[in-house]
C-alpha cells in the first residue's frame, strides 16, 4: 500500500526506542487465519506503524511526550510457514520476552485470536488478572467455524483460563453466548445499547489489581472506524473509548494491552491514523494518567 515501512512506533528515527530502556513494547502481529468477512487485517500492524510516524508526539492533555518514556517496537512477527496454533505460540512467546524485559506489552493486530496466547502469557506474571474486552462482539463462542482458535472465540478461551472478564460496547451476540453468559458469574457485559442511553454504570469494582485491556477496533462506531472486517452500527466514540481506557488506568494497573482487527482500506487512511493515535493515547494514559 505505502512505500514507507516504518519499523519503530512513533518516529522513523526512533530516538526513544532502545529495547534496554523502553517501558512499552509494541509487538506487531500480522496474524490472519480465521477471519471470516473482510480480509486484510494482516496489513493492520504495518499500517499503524506507518501512520504513527506522522503523529504529534506531544500530548496536550497530559502535557508531556509519552514517547520519551521509551517505546520499543519488535520486528513484525513472521508467521510464514506456521499454522494458526504455531503462530499463536510465537505471539505468546514474544510477549513473554517483553515481560521478561519488564516492559508492558502492547500487541498490534492482526486478528483477535492473538489475544488468547498473549493474555495467557500475561496471566503467568499476574495470576489475579482481569480482562477488559472492548468490542462490538462478545467473542464467547466455544468454537467458530470448527476451531476453538477463532477470533470469535477469544474471550471463551479467557474464561477457560479462569480469568474474570468485563466486556464493554457489545452489540453482536449469539444465542449460544447468551446461554453461556447466564451460567458464568465471572463474565459481566456492558451493552452498547445501554451505553447509548448514557445512564450505564460500569462495574469497575470487578477489576482486580492487574488488568489486561483488549480493544477490537470494531468497538468504535463504523462512522469513525470503517476499516474493520465486521462493522456493527451503534458503536462507541473516540472520546468515550479514551475515557474508558483512562478510567481503567486509574482503577487498576494495566499490565498488557492490544489493539486488533485493523483492516486497512484504500482511501481510508484516517482509520490507520485513528488506530495509531489510539495506541499512543493508551500509552500516555498508562504511563502518565
Ligand atoms: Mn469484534
Amino acid at each position: 500500500m505505502e512505500d514507507i515501512q516504518i519499523t519503530q512506533f512513533g518516529a522513523p528515527d526512533a530516538p526513544y526506542s532502545s529495547p534496554d530502556t523502553a517501558r512499552i513494547a509494541i509487538i506487531p502481529a500480522p496474524l490472519e487465519y480465521s477471519v471470516c468477512y473482510m480480509k486484510g487485517t494482516e496489513y493492520g500492524p504495518q499500517a499503524i506503524l506507518n501512520a504513527s510516524s506522522q503523529m504529534e508526539l506531544y500530548d496536550e492533555e497530559l502535557d508531556c511526550s509519552p514517547i520519551e518514556a521509551g517505546i520499543y517496537t519488535y520486528p513484525l512477527l513472521d508467521y510464514h510457514g506456521l499454522d494458526h496454533a504455531a503462530a499463536l505460540a510465537l505471539t505468546g512467546n514474544t510477549v513473554r520476552d517483553a515481560l521478561a524485559r519488564k516492559q508492558i506489552p502492547l500487541t498490534l493486530g492482526g486478528e483477535h485470536s492473538l489475544s488468547a496466547p498473549v493474555i495467557a502469557a500475561v496471566h503467568e506474571h499476574y495470576p489475579d488478572l482481569t480482562v477488559v474486552h472492548i468490542d462490538a462482539h462478545g467473542d464467547l463462542r466455544d468454537t467458530y467455524e470448527g476451531t476453538p482458535l477463532s477470533h470469535a472465540s477469544i474471550e471463551r478461551r479467557v474464561v477457560d483460563m479462569g480469568i474474570p472478564l468485563l466486556e464493554i460496547g457489545i452489540r453482536s451476540f449469539s444465542p449460544e453466548e447468551a446461554a453461556f453468559l447466564k451460567t458464568e458469574p465471572d463474565v459481566a457485559i456492558v451493552w452498547a445499547y445501554e451505553m447509548a442511553k448514557g445512564t450505564t454504570v460500569i462495574p469497575w469494582e470487578r477489576l482486580s489489581q492487574h488488568t489486561y485491556v483488549t480493544i477490537d477496533l470494531d468497538a468504535f462506531d463504523p462512522s469513525e472506524m470503517p476499516a474493520v472486517g465486521t462493522p456493527e452500527p451503534g458503536g462507541l466514540h473516540w472520546y468515550q473509548v479514551l475515557d474508558l481506557f483512562r478510567t481503567i488506568c486509574r482503577q487498576s494497573e494495566v499490565v498488557g494491552m492490544d489493539v486488533v482487527e485493523l483492516c486497512p482500506m484504500p482511501g481510508q487512511t484516517r482509520a490507520d491514523f485513528m488506530a495509531a493515535k489510539l495506541v499512543y493515547k493508551m500509552i500516555g494514559y498508562r504511563l502518565f494518567q
